[in-house]
């Protein structure tokens, strides 16, 4: 697939996107969103793809959007259509695609970039990588869900530091503060994600699928509806194949295979 500011690729059940405009840290302009809506529309309609990675060429990850567009004196922009057609379809659909999003933090994540890494199932930074929510830095608030995903994985008193002082997050604090699944040396990055989207590739998709969606709605739940969710998600869950594979393997002793479905 033909691509300027992304490239598109899908091997052995891993589908990646590397978003691609170094010289800017892969700051994201419109030509970024249109490609990466139609790169992740594709991954989610082809069965080839069952895990998803998203990282970053040259030395940074994303530098949220680019402020060259976004230039006072460069004519009007409608920042509610910018979020919704752009930053808030991206979220969405990378919060609700049928398969693990995995983010391979190579670098530097500022602003938007942050928080779309942020709202994948797996972070993994490298150790030099750092998370900025540098919006406070030009008069904005945290986007792309840093308010709702900040306070849910780190707690409100490190989610109002990080907002109100726009200071550097290094990687490993990301990790031992649980922001991120875990920081590795900067030359396993992408190694580790493509191992983890290689083994997530043979997994029950829809079963993961399925877990996210229980976790996004369990801290806005009573108990009692989160129950009646489990169940009603677990219903779906036994009506694939891979359930019936599952314990069909586990009563034959041998390993399953899940094919996604
Ligand atoms: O607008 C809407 O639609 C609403 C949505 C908004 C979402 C947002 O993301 S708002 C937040 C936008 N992002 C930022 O404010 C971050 C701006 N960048 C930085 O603060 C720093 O660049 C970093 C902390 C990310 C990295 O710093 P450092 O020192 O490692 O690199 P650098 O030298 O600042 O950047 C390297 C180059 O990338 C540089 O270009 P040059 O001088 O080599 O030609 C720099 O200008 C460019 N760059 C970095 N970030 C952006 C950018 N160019 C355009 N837009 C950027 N966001």
């Amino acid at each position: 697939m033909a691509f300027e500011t992304i490239r598109y690729e899908v091997a052995e059940g891993v589908a990646m996107i590397k978003l691609n405009r170094p010289d800017v840290l892969n700051a994201v302009n419109a030509q970024m969103h249109s490609e990466l809506r139609t790169a992740l529309k594709t991954a989610a309609d082809e069965d080839a793809a069952r895990a998803l990675i998203i990282t970053g060429e040259g030395r940074g990850f994303c530098a949220g959007q680019d402020l060259r567009d976004r230039n006072p004196d460069g004519g009007k922009v409608d920042f509610a259509e910018s979020l919704d057609k752009n930053y808030n379809r991206l979220v969405r659909t990378l919060r609700s695609i049928e398969m693990p999003v995995i983010a391979a933090v190579n670098g530097v994540a500022a602003g938007a970039g942050a928080n779309i890494a942020l709202c994948a199932d797996f972070v993994i930074a490298s150790r030099s990588a750092n998370f900025v929510q540098a919006f406070v830095h030009i008069g904005l608030v945290p986007d792309c869900g840093g308010t709702y995903f900040l306070p849910r994985l780190i707690g409100r008193a490190r989610t109002a530091g990080l907002s109100m002082l726009g200071d550097k997050l290094t990687a490993e604090t990301a990790a031992e503060w649980g922001l991120i699944w875990k920081c590795v040396d900067d030359d396993q990055v992408v190694g580790e994600a493509q191992a983890l989207a290689s083994h997530l590739a043979t997994r029950p998709t829809k079963a993961l699928a399925l877990i996210r969606r229980a976790l996004d709605a369990s801290f806005d739940n009573t108990l009692d509806e989160q129950l009646d969710l489990e169940r009603d998600l677990q219903t779906v869950a036994t009506q694939t194949d891979d359930f019936r594979e599952g314990v069909k393997a586990f009563l034959e002793k041998r390993p399953a295979e899940f094919k996604g479905q």
